[in-house]
């Protein structure tokens, strides 16, 4: 089985790939197994057929900390996890594990192991050459396998040396637990760039246990390509596959699989860069930070039940506002954004961080309270939402406020982190 590659649009790599062709030559990283059909273990399943998501833990896996709840609801702080990291851009673990796997942008997954940073990574990936904060390359993105406690297959997100975005399945060293194997590297999916920003950058599996991945727009100011509503192309899109079978296969009730018009591997599109999202582990909702434009940021919410093939608008809005000021723009069937601000609003800002619903241990009064920040404006703010009563209690959290928040991050237990590129932090929430 070949491993599909999706093209960029005739002319457009040319016109808009800014020579990042040049920069290097070998794509990947571990010894580059191109395809294979090996196949993994398929996902457990409940009584219904449906992949259990929430493993259990190994029997031998350590047990998570211990959880003193706090009672009422708390003014909110940050804890000093890890300090001096290299642009560190996510933070997550594994179903049932007490250890944070934190990405760096220039390619390592560092391992936080009772607190500390290990000296060795867990694994170093070669991506695309990235110096400064604001280069939107690099390593973006971590999910571990729902079962990975026991198959030890994990997934990554990166722009490669081509500058195009690859997702890649790793395994951990049967041997050693806190290293991976560089040589386990099989290549699940490459789409072409045609810029080097809006490039998304998250996935992570779904209640449904199938393999979700957000990719922007592709990049250039409004979505010049016009890939969030061309159906033809993976850009703009947040994608469903299922990874059961390398490199992977479509689930057969995706929206466009098959005969439909439009690309397999689509969910959902009108996207413009979903570059944090998240499903809430106990209901399944999925929130999505989708960064805006000029104007808008939008947090998009989509509830577990919904179907696939939703348009969530770009490029014709921007939130729920036609794009750039324009009116008369057609909203007919796009689903509007559950909650926005203006970037030159109070607080303002300029790109919207997506986290998580807090379903953690420690502070069980937040539970279902969605936290978000802003990358520019440094404030952190929550709401609650149902799908009936759309967005209520908004809060402000000053004491959550820092510099270059570029990511949330969320536990085993549930506790959530927020990821400080600038200050090259990674902080936990906890009750003050
Ligand atoms: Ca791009
Ligand atoms: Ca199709
Ligand atoms: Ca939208």
């Amino acid at each position: 089985m070949r491993t599909p590659r999706f093209p960029a649009a005739p002319g457009l790599r040319l016109a808009l790939g800014l020579g990042l062709g040049l920069l290097g030559a070998c794509g990947g990283g571990g010894s580059g197994g191109d395809d294979d059909d090996t196949p993994i273990d398929a996902p457990a399943t409940d009584d219904s057929g449906n992949p259990i998501v929430d493993a259990a833990p190994a029997p031998d896996a350590p047990p998570l900390p211990v959880c003193e709840p706090v009672t009422g609801v708390p003014t909110l702080d940050l804890q000093v996890i890890a300090s001096d990291l290299d642009m560190p851009v996510f933070v997550t673990s594994p179903p049932g594990d007490p250890r944070l796997f934190v990405l760096e942008k220039k390619g390592s997954i560092l391992l936080i192991k009772d607190g500390v940073v290990q000296p060795t990574p867990f694994l170093t990936i070669d991506v695309a050459n990235v110096s400064s904060l604001s280069d939107e390359r690099g390593l973006l993105g971590l999910a571990f396998h729902p079962q990975y406690a026991t198959n030890r297959k994990f997934y990554v997100f990166y722009m490669d040396n081509s500058s195009d975005h690859v997702i890649a399945e790793y395994q951990a060293s049967a041997a050693n637990p806190d290293v991976a194997d560089p040589t386990s590297y099989q290549l699940v999916l490459h789409v072409d760039d045609i810029a080097s920003n809006h490039n998304g950058g998250m996935l992570d599996f779904g209640p449904d246990g199938y393999l979700y991945i957000g990719i922007g727009d592709g990049g250039g100011a409004n979505d010049t390509a016009q890939n969030g509503q061309n159906l033809d192309v993976a850009m703009g899109k947040i994608l469903r596959i299922d990874v059961a079978t390398l490199p992977y296969s479509i689930p057969a009730d995706n929206p466009f699989a098959g005969a439909t018009p439009g690309l397999d591997e689509i969910w959902s599109y009108g996207w413009r860069n979903p570059w944090r999202w998240s499903f809430d582990r106990q209901t399944g909702d999925l929130y999505v930070g989708d960064v805006g434009q000029d104007t808008w940021e939008e947090v998009s919410i989509e509830p577990a039940d919904a179907p696939g093939g939703l348009n969530y608008g770009w490029r014709i809005m921007e939130g729920n506002h036609c794009r750039g000021g324009t009116s008369g723009c057609d909203m007919t069937g796009k689903v509007p954004a559950a909650f926005e601000y203006a970037q030159a609003g109070s607080p303002g800002g300029c790109t919207v961080i997506g986290g998580y619903v807090y379903r953690g241990c420690r502070m069980p009064d937040l539970h279902g309270t969605y936290f978000l920040a802003d990358y520019c404006s440094n404030w952190v703010r929550s709401f609650e939402w149902s799908e009936a009563g759309g967005v209520t209690n908004v809060t402000n959290h000053p004491g959550l406020a820092t510099d270059d928040i570029v990511s949330f991050g969320q536990d085993a237990q549930g506790e959530l982190y927020i990821v400080s590129q600038g200050n090259g932090q990674v902080l936990k929430i906890v009750p003050q």
